[in-house]
């Protein structure tokens, strides 16, 4: 049967994530903080304007954590939820809509839950209605202790959509120092830098010089104050003695859904190909900070949202085996594919991008040593892997294969000693 295949495409692919080095279960114990930035992407990490550092926080952080520079987002329509859900279930989201929406009563293996049976308490902190993109309902799913949502906050920095993240982070710390027992996994969702980017003039300080006053500008200042939100939660773990003792991992959810290649071409100042604008559209950063501040540098191995959940289990020293993840382990050195809910997808050699109207001819295999396009051949065995993931996961999601797939428990039958 069609569900038999599938099953045996995760028994495969688990052997790549059984593979041990000297970081398997090297911070056992430790709690783990995972903070997902609104519409964060990668291309203005590490860059300046007007002489002053976008990301000064985060470039400090760079010399003591892991930088991901190849990191995807793996998102569709269901944009936060998606990264939410791909970070979290280790499968790709839908071709349309939200998995949080339409299946939350499906079974997923959600690190959430994974780590809650293993004696973690596991918390989200978002501050918005708990009930949008389904979170209430989904969180519940996830086994989530508890769900911060916007009305367990004081609002005392009112920003955008909604609480500044800068007072977000504080008082997510103060909950996890006082609320929280330990080992906790706190999964934290920022929102200030979530479009149409207009904080108020006297939040952010970066000038932005020809891009004041427009959409890009106000995107950089966003993100610019989320980076300083960043530094004050680094410097309050520090002092809250949670730093030697966390796993700190910090990412974007998605693009910022401005697409002018026009822009990003003056704020680099070089002129882009529909690769570069493909990256810059589909990558955000990923950090990852170890309690021992060992690893630091960046690493190029293509990576993605989907290999966060197995990755956070090797560092824990919690086996995947019983679970069903179609994402890489971070940590090991295996040759690694990421595919894009598009069909777009890398391995590190190739890198295809698919046509407006996804007939595979018609799309562009790119060379990545040359950067140069190449005979779209090349990117066919690829390209067929790729969709035959897309394809199983979107069965495991539709028709809950995973619960199909729990061992049956067996029913008792009793057969009645007496009669009367
Ligand atoms: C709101 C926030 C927005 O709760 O997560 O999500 P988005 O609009 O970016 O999907």
């Amino acid at each position: 049967a069609e569900s038999d295949k599938d099953k045996e495409w995760f028994n495969q692919h688990q052997k790549l994530l059984q593979v041990k080095n000297d970081l398997s279960g090297k911070y056992k114990g430790k709690n783990v903080m995972v903070i997902q930035a609104e519409a964060y992407m990668n291309f203005f990490i590490g860059k300046k304007i007007n002489g002053q550092a976008i990301t000064p926080n985060f470039d400090k952080l760079t010399k003591e954590s892991m930088y991901f520079n190849n990191y995807y987002h793996q998102t569709a329509q269901g944009r936060t939820s998606d990264a939410d859900f791909s970070t979290h279930a280790s499968l790709h989201p839908l071709p349309t809509g939200s998995v949080f929406i339409r299946y939350a009563d499906h079974k997923f293996d959600t690190l959430p839950s994974i780590l809650k049976d293993t004696g973690y308490s596991p918390n989200a902190f978002h501050v918005y209605d708990s009930s949008f993109w389904n979170r209430y309902t989904m969180y519940k799913a996830m086994n989530y202790d508890k769900f911060y949502s916007k009305k367990d906050f004081e609002i005392d920095e009112p920003l955008g959509w909604s609480l500044g993240d800068k007072s977000f982070f504080r008082q997510t710390l103060n909950d996890l120092t006082t609320e929280v027992k330990q080992p906790f996994y706190a999964y934290m969702v920022g929102i200030s830098s979530h479009h149409p980017y207009n904080l108020p003039p006297d939040a952010v300080d970066l000038d932005v010089g020809e891009f004041e006053g427009t959409m890009f500008g106000d995107y950089l200042k966003s993100v610019h104050y989320v980076d300083e939100a960043l530094g004050e939660l680094v410097d309050q773990m520090k002092k809250d003695g949670l730093w030697d003792n966390t796993i700190l991992m910090f990412y974007g959810d998605h693009d910022n859904s401005i697409k002018d290649k026009a822009l990003y071409e003056k704020f680099l100042g070089k002129p882009l190909t529909d690769l570069d604008m493909q990256k810059i559209m589909n990558q955000v950063p990923l950090l990852v900070h170890l309690p021992d501040g060992s690893r630091a540098g960046t690493y190029t191995e293509p990576a993605g949202q989907l290999d966060l959940t197995p990755s956070v289990m090797h560092l824990l020293g919690i086996s995947t085996k019983p679970y069903h993840f179609m994402g890489n382990d971070l940590f090991s050195e295996k040759p690694r594919m990421v595919v894009l809910r598009s069909g777009a997808f890398t391995d590190g050699r190739v890198y295809y991008i698919p046509s407006e109207d996804g007939t595979f001819s018609k799309g562009t295999c790119y060379n990545l040593t040359t950067g140069q396009p190449t005979d779209v051949n090349a990117c066919g065995p690829g390209y067929t892997e790729a969709l035959n993931r897309l394809n199983i996961s979107d069965q495991v999601i539709t028709y809950d294969l995973i619960r199909q797939w729990e061992p049956q428990t067996q029913e008792v039958t009793t057969t009645p000693s007496t009669s009367n």
